[in-house]
């Protein structure tokens, strides 16, 4: 196992920080080699059992994932404040042989769950370790959930190849070595978290620091101790370091503006990074924000260059060991200036979907996956020009189905039906708005905000509702999502339109 192997090479090195102390790589492999020992128990191997993770990021979720891999078990890394209903259905999608939670959390889980399944960490206390089995490297290492087109999310299959091939990737390309150190302030349950940060950072020899949640405040002064030497998130944290920055006197922002600039990289994904914002942060840091494009499925795609001209607007190049093409309708390749859909072959790209063939099946065009994003090449530069269903909304960062929160919006006993789009916001990028069809005058937008609170994890949540008596309809009777978004751009126009 790649990880596990470097890591041996690296001994007394910090791996990771937190407020909390610091873990070297030595204790990191004992404990994660003992607590592999106390999951296999009488087995020798897991062989492939899922073991859910509802762990915030920090040591402890760390020491976890390597222990399953070392058990021969697929991680499944959750966010710990699902809504019930998402919970149960994940629970019952993956069928864990284990649900570790938070000391105090163990509540959240049992009404879906037997007792028998559900631990903390300190329910494991072997100090001795046992022959752990080896591992090959087609074997699946993690299931990561990501939001589908068809509604439910669906997991996504990485085997240990797929991960070591992403690592690698990024380390040619992004320079990465065991003098780095980055503060990871994402979650632990997607790729951007987990790979780009955590793993490559690990794979390398360097240290990361790690941050159970985002906070501008304490980023801010992560970079002023002066340590940090690269650092990645989505536009989103991006927009509010710099609200943070816009807030504080003159003396305080040279301070700040001074501490970023020592870093050696600041790199932007997950979402479209807004000309504004690449220019902001170059005013402010004297940083070209380097800006790269992946998927849950793929790992990273394109990247502008370490060195050389990173173009404001663009997603650069594909990185190494990753093929990239643009095809038409027909699947047909197309040439530069054209644009086309992104298709992508390489090692790192996943192999399923958990449990869903046909899901699986119609995602690839000989071999090639297809990430339903366009995009266009112009001397070299990838840019993106958005995605070809309308229905897969980015807000924050987190990809979001459209179609999943029309359904759960339907269960609402006052809403006849529900449509949802996104707007687009220069914080998050896009914002979730629902227009709802209700059963009763009675119904409004306050009480539906309310009652999405304990429906939606935050991101999922509509943040705008327009109740109405019918939604713009084509002649097939068809909505037309786009009037829909007008309507919600042009608040004066929402206004006049409540009137129910
Ligand atoms: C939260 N709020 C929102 C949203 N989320 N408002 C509008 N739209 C949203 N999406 C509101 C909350 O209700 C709250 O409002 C206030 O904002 C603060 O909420 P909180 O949860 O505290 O926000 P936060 O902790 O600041 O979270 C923002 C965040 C987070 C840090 C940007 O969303 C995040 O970590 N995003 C990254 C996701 C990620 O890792 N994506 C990578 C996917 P009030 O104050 O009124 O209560 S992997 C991927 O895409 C591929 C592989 C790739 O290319 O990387
Ligand atoms: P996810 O399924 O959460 O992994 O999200 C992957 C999607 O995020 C891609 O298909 C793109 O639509 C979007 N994405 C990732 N990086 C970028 C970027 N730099 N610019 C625009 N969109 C991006």
């Amino acid at each position: 196992m790649f990880l596990i192997d470097k890591a041996d090479q690296y001994g007394n090195g910090i791996a990771l920080e937190s407020d909390g102390g610091v873990l070297t790589y030595r204790q990191l492999l004992e404990r994660s080699q003992t607590l592999a020992s106390d999951l296999i128990t009488e087995k020798n191997d897991l062989k492939g059992d899922r073991i859910v993770s509802l762990l915030t990021p920090s040591f402890d979720y760390v020491v976890l994932q390597w222990a399953v891999w070392q058990a021969g078990g697929i991680f499944v890394p959750l966010p710990h404040q699902l809504p019930n209903d998402d919970l149960r259905f994940l629970i019952e999608d993956i069928e864990p042989s284990t649900i570790i939670v938070e000391k105090g959390s163990l509540d959240t889980v049992l009404p879906f769950t037997g007792r028998d399944i559900v631990k903390t960490m300190d329910d494991y206390n072997i100090d001795s370790v046992k022959n752990l089995p080896s591992i090959n490297n087609d074997r699946p290492c993690m299931l990561l959930y990501t939001s589908g087109t068809t509604g439910k999310p669906k997991g996504v299959v990485i085997s240990h190849l797929n991960l070591e091939a992403q690592i690698r990737s990024l380390q040619e390309a992004w320079g990465w070595t065991k003098q780095d150190k980055t503060v990871l302030t994402l979650p632990l349950y997607h790729v951007h978290g987990i790979v780009n940060i955590l793993c490559c950072a690990l794979a390398s020899g360097a240290t990361c620091r790690i941050h159970s949640r985002f906070d501008p405040q304490a980023v801010w002064n992560e970079f002023r101790k002066g340590d940090i030497s690269l650092y990645m998130a989505v536009p989103t944290i991006y927009a509010k370091l710099m609200e943070w920055y816009d807030d504080v006197d003159n003396d305080e922002q040279l301070k700040l503006a001074k501490a970023v600039s020592n870093l050696r990289l600041t790199v932007s994904g997950s979402a479209p990074l807004s000309t504004s914002l690449f220019d902001r942060w170059y005013e402010i840091t004297g940083h070209k924000m380097l800006e790269r494009y992946g998927m849950t499925e793929t790992g990273m795609i394109l990247s502008n260059p370490l060195d050389g001209e990173r173009r404001k607007g663009a997603v650069g190049q594909p990185l190494p060991g990753v093929s990239v093409k643009l095809v038409d309708e027909q699947r047909q390749e197309i040439s530069s200036g054209v644009p086309g859909e992104v298709l992508v072959n390489g090692r790192g790209v996943f192999s399923e979907y958990w449990r869903r063939p046909d899901e699986t099946g119609a995602s690839f065009h000989k071999g090639w996956f297809q990430t339903g994003d366009l995009s266009v090449e112009e001397d070299g530069f990838y840019r993106l020009l958005g995605r070809l269903n309308q229905d897969i909304i980015k807000t924050g960062g987190h990809k979001v189905s459209a179609l999943e929160i029309e359904e759960v919006l339907r269960e609402h006993p006052d809403i006849n039906d529900a449509t949802v789009v996104s707007i687009h916001d220069d914080v998050w990028g896009e914002i979730i708005c629902a227009a709802v069809i209700p059963r009763t005058e009675l119904l409004s937008d306050d009480s539906i905000l309310e009652w999405c609170e304990d429906k939606f994890i935050n991101h999922k949540r509509p943040r705008r509702v327009l109740i109405m008596n019918d939604f713009p309809r084509n002649n097939l009777g068809k909505v037309i999502k786009s009037d829909l978004r007008e309507m919600f751009e042009r608040p004066s126009e929402l206004e006049s339109d409540d009137n129910t």
